[in-house]
């Protein structure tokens, strides 16, 4: 006899969630809220001038984030480009401090001095922000050799976008990877876009794992909306890594909301809004929102109850930003250049 349509859908969801405990997975939600919410105050302070230089906002790719960065442990490294400020939420990092850089305040992850593009947390081991599209790919393959040559059992996740897998820098450093056999999992955020030049314009394949077959490396390619296909994608690789050392390249497809910075337009000339509108309707957070709410692990009253939770922790990051001292001027050049002392 067939099963109850109600226990065919109940045991999907059962395993869809892995096991996860509920804590968890309520923690996943409030974490991606946070993030989206962090974003929309930055998109403000941005535009109110609080915000100097160039700032690149993660709405819309949240599940990323805290699908990926949730399946490591909390010592493994974690790299990335610009785009940094939701990775390094996941990754433990104190939004206040995050928000006092965003502010140029000297209580900030890099003292004011770094700005947006780079967060940075040796104590949480986030590794950057880095402002020069691919520069940190070999820096990760470095950490994944390194951790390696310590016998750490230590892995590193490496976010990069679309654009960066054209640089030749990601080229050399998955072939090296792969070679020397490096604990690193490269992750390719596919948001379709690298500033206003899509994918097909820019790369010679548009299923971007082809680019790991010349290097002989183990690949995947996932959707970037669901927060539990992307830990469980993850999770896999990095278990694969610690057990054999062997590196990963894993396809994320996402879609970014807002202009490539806060100096740029919503749409520009090269994309639609009738594309923005239909991409949104993926929402990364109302999709788990669902998830949860068909588990009964959530209702109505606790997403507002989130919401209220969240907005409090922004608001204190923003107070904690404006009363924060700046950088003293007699600290203009300390920790800009590295004295080695020759
Ligand atoms: C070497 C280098 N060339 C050009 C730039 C200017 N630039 C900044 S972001 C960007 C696009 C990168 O797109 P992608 O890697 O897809 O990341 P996304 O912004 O979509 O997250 C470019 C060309 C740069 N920062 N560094
Ligand atoms: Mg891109």
């Amino acid at each position: 006899m067939n099963e109850p349509l109600t226990a065919v859908k109940e045991s999907r969801i059962e395993s869809k969630l892995q096991g996860l405990p509920k804590k968890v997975l309520l923690g996943w939600y409030d974490e991606m809220l946070l993030s989206r919410r962090f974003e929309e105050k930055c998109a403000q302070l941005y535009q109110m001038g609080q915000i100097g230089g160039f700032c690149h906002l993660y709405n819309g790719q949240e599940a990323v984030s805290t699908g990926a960065i949730h399946a490591i442990n909390h010592d493994d490294y974690v790299i990335t480009a610009y785009r940094d400020h939701v990775q390094a939420i996941s990754k433990g990092v104190d939004p206040k401090p995050i928000m006092a850089e965003l502010l140029q305040k000297y209580t900030g992850t890099t003292k004011g001095k770094g700005g947006s593009m780079h967060i940075f947390d040796r104590d949480k081991n986030f590794l950057g922000g880095h402002a020069i599209v691919g520069s940190h790919i070999p820096i990760a393959a470095g950490v994944a050799f390194a951790a390696k040559y310590r016998n750490e059992r230590k892995v590193c996740l490496c976010f990069m976008g679309d654009g960066a897998t054209n640089i030749g820098t990601f080229h050399e450093a998955l072939n090296l990877a792969s070679l020397w056999k490096l604990p690193v999992i490269y992750i390719i955020e596919n948001n379709l876009y690298g500033m206003g030049t899509a994918v097909e314009r820019a790369s010679a394949v548009e299923d971007l794992t082809k680019k790991a077959l010349a290097y002989d490396m183990r690949s995947a390619v996932i959707g970037g909306h669901d927060v539990l296909e992307v830990y469980r994608t993850i999770k896999s690789a990095v278990d694969h890594a610690r057990e054999t050392y062997e590196p990963s390249l894993i396809e994320v497809r996402t879609y970014r909301y807002r202009g490539h910075s806060q100096s740029d337009p919503v749409h520009g000339h090269y994309r639609t809004k009738e594309e923005v509108e239909e991409e949104r309707k993926k929402d990364p957070i109302l999709i788990f929102a669902g998830v949860l709410k068909s588990a009964n692990l959530i209702d109505d009253d606790y997403i507002e109850s989130a919401e209220k939770k969240v907005k409090k922790i922004v608001t204190e990051c923003v107070q904690f930003a404006e009363n924060s001292p700046e950088p003293p001027l007699d600290e203009l050049y300390k920790d800009v250049y590295y004295d080695s002392g020759r």
